[in-house]
């Protein structure tokens, strides 16, 4: 579209909103719609929606109510844009106890919270395959830590997290045998275990490291939601195929008219983890930080941790019968309520923390799974949401006492109140939806005013791109009694879940620049004075700077084939939004893109003799195509000497 059709098809949006002022109740018209979410050029969002990507392992960042896509942080897997798990510096971010994994699948976001409300500080993200959390900052958009998750094969109720942050749990979806122990996988009753880690979170510093891991019965262990509020202080997570079938699941784990929610009382588990009562074991992961003021990413290999059977400690962990195989496991803001969503059930029930309570001090009890008690149905039942709609998944509230659920067969989301269970709402998706989110909806203090699809197909509601079409998300206004669709918006990846955080909490402190002199990184050069060629036996450390815009050295001699040479590039840069890149012919990993006051590493190794230009890949400035230089290269054994300069030209 061109500037001028652009400005007339906003006056037209603007004229079509004044011509449909407030005329009685919710007849929305597609101007109407489209006045929520105009966001004017030069105007914000009001909030920022931070979506996972799902099988492209990174995290998509939106703007809410426009749909604008701001960034794409990668998390675990490689980024062409950054550079991120190309440099010599990231490398160690996706290393694990298996080696160096690039690409994972990534499927829920966890914000932050103090005492049960959004505080801005960090995202944490789960790695499905390879089970890993990661913790993002708010700072600086980054991938800071990835904790690998040992004993867990399938990390997909995770991570969830506690109402001030204290843990996150990260679940395993599948159950295994421990220790890669080698049993026939028709053993799976005997052998298979499931194992939930709690990751505590240093309230500082932010760093995460396993503090215990439950070890709970063999069957599979879907999503999670912490208590809040009066419940704090419990965790609840859903289980399906408590028929322990290990093959052909569609049928096998789908007998049992009821699985289970499991509750557990982590507050006890930490007591007795503090009298010494947890078992040490031998586990292998990787643990991976990246430090700001060096600029460089470290992996370590964690060796043990301690374990806590939910079998020998009785007061740690109960089942709550729930219909049938449960999806999400969802409480609400009070605290009191509980959500379970069975995906084959044609009802919904909602538990109550305070029945169940009661119930487990009256000890009434239908029997006991592996020696874990199971709470009677009715005893911690709340109520039942009757027939409201086909395939519930997943729950968020509002502030006003309402639930939302998404339900992928029918493909609509139904609004519902917690307390009297009553429909209210109800809208179509377009189509398949999977997640939903309301802005602070799984905190105490919901934002409310729109609720988020995310769906897992879109068939015909964009131009066709081939076989595969673009994820889509839509946005509803929820400020009425009646949802109100607005927007449609493209993702990246396959979103799964996201949360919506008011922009204010974030905003102010998003970090503009690195400071040169604050920078640690041991191959910075921070000033032109200090660009330098080094050569270390067969390996040549390229000192070099970059301001607009010139690069120093820019002529380099004297490298051999056979040489690998390390191009640690400093940005000297302090202003925001001056990135430089580096690139270099035939660099077989990437390029890298250098934030204001940082050092990134590329690594290259020459093939054959000649000169190779390289050159900054970010358009920096008018002389921008001027950023580039030349680099000599000699056969294996010539003695070139080594030379380097900058600006010395007859
Ligand atoms: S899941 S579509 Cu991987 Cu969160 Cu429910
Ligand atoms: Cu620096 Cu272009």
């Amino acid at each position: 579209m061109n500037k001028i059709t652009n400005k007339v098809s906003i006056l037209l949006i603007l004229a079509g909103v004044l011509a449909c002022q407030p005329k009685g109740p919710a007849t929305v018209t597609t101007s109407d719609a489209a006045g929520k979410v105009y966001v004017a050029p030069g105007q914000y969002d009001e909030f920022y929606n931070i979506v996972s990507g799902g099988f492209n392992g990174q995290i998509g960042v939106y703007g809410i109510p426009s749909g604008r896509l701001f960034r794409i942080l990668p998390v675990f897997a490689v980024s062409p844009e950054s550079g991120y798990g190309f440099s010599e510096e990231t490398k160690p971010m996706l290393n694990t106890s298996h080696g160096f994994v690039p690409w994972d699948d990534l499927h829920h976001i966890a914000l932050s919270t103090t005492k049960g409300e959004h505080d801005g500080r960090w995202a944490f993200a789960n790695g499905n395959n390879t089970p890993r959390v990661a913790r993002v900052s708010f700072e600086s958009f980054r991938t800071e830590e990835i904790l690998e998750i040992p004993n867990s094969g399938g990390n997909h109720s995770s991570p969830f997290i506690t109402e001030n942050t204290e843990y996150l749990v990260a679940g395993t979806r599948f159950s295994i045998p421990m220790a890669n122990k080698d049993v026939p996988i028709d053993s799976y009753k005997e052998n298979f275990k499931g194992s939930i880690s709690f990751i505590k979170v240093d309230q500082e510093s932010g760093r995460m490291n396993i503090a215990f891991q439950l070890r709970t019965p063999g069957f599979n262990y879907d999503l999670s939601r912490a208590g809040k509020g009066p419940s704090h202080g419990w965790f609840f997570f859903s289980c399906y195929n408590t028929e322990q079938a290990h093959t052909l699941l569609e049928v096998n784990a789908s007998q049992r008219d009821k699985d289970f929610i499991m509750a557990i009382n982590w507050k006890k588990a930490e007591e007795y983890i503090a009298q010494g009562k947890g078992r040490v074991e031998k586990a292998k992961y990787a643990h991976n930080v990246y430090d700001e003021k060096t600029h460089m990413a470290t992996s370590t290999i964690k060796e043990e941790v301690v374990v806590l059977d939910i079998k020998d400690f009785p007061d740690i962990a109960y089942f709550i019968p729930c219909p049938k195989s449960p999806h999400g496991c969802d409480v609400d803001p009070s605290g009191e309520y509980i959500v379970g969503s069975g995906k084959l059930a044609a009802m919904m029930p909602v538990f109550s923390f305070t029945k169940l309570q009661n119930a487990i001090a009256n000890k009434t009890y239908d029997g006991d799974f592996d020696g874990i008690p199971v709470i009677k149905y009715e005893a911690a039942l709340h109520g039942e949401v009757k027939k409201p709609g086909l395939g519930p998944l997943h729950t968020e509230f509002d502030e006003k006492g309402n639930a939302y659920t998404s339900f992928f067969v029918s493909s609509e989301i139904v609004k519902w109140n917690v307390k009297t269970l009553e429909v209210l709402d109800r809208v179509p998706t377009y189509y398949s939806i999977g997640h939903l989110s309301v802005p602070g909806g799984p905190t105490s203090k919901p934002h409310g005013k729109y609720v988020i699809a995310y769906n897992k197909i879109t068939k015909d509601r964009y131009l066709p791109t081939g076989p595969e079409l673009t994820q889509s998300a839509q946005l509803y206004d929820i400020s009425g009694d009646k949802m109100q669709l607005l927007l449609d918006f493209p993702t990246v990846g396959e979103p799964h879940y996201a949360e919506a955080i008011p922009a204010s909490l974030i905003r102010e402190k998003s970090r503009k620049i690195y400071k040169i002199e604050e920078n640690e990184n041991p191959y910075a050069a921070k000033g032109e004075a200090q660009a330098r060629v080094e050569r270390k036996g067969n390996e040549i450390h390229v000192y070099m700077t970059a301001i607009r815009s010139h690069l120093t050295p820019d002529n380099i001699e004297g490298v051999n084939v056979g040489d690998e040479v390390y191009f640690h590039v400093t940005n000297l840069e302090q202003d925001w939004d001056v990135p430089h890149g580096f690139a270099i012919k035939g660099a077989l990993n990437a390029e890298i893109l250098i934030m204001p006051g940082e050092t990134q590493t590329l690594k290259w190794k020459p093939q054959q003799p000649g000169v190779v230009p390289f050159y900054c890949t970010d358009f920096c400035s008018a002389l921008h195509q001027e950023m580039s230089g030349y680099i000599r290269i000699s056969a294996a054994g010539v003695k070139t000497p080594l030379k380097f300069s900058t600006g010395t030209f007859e």
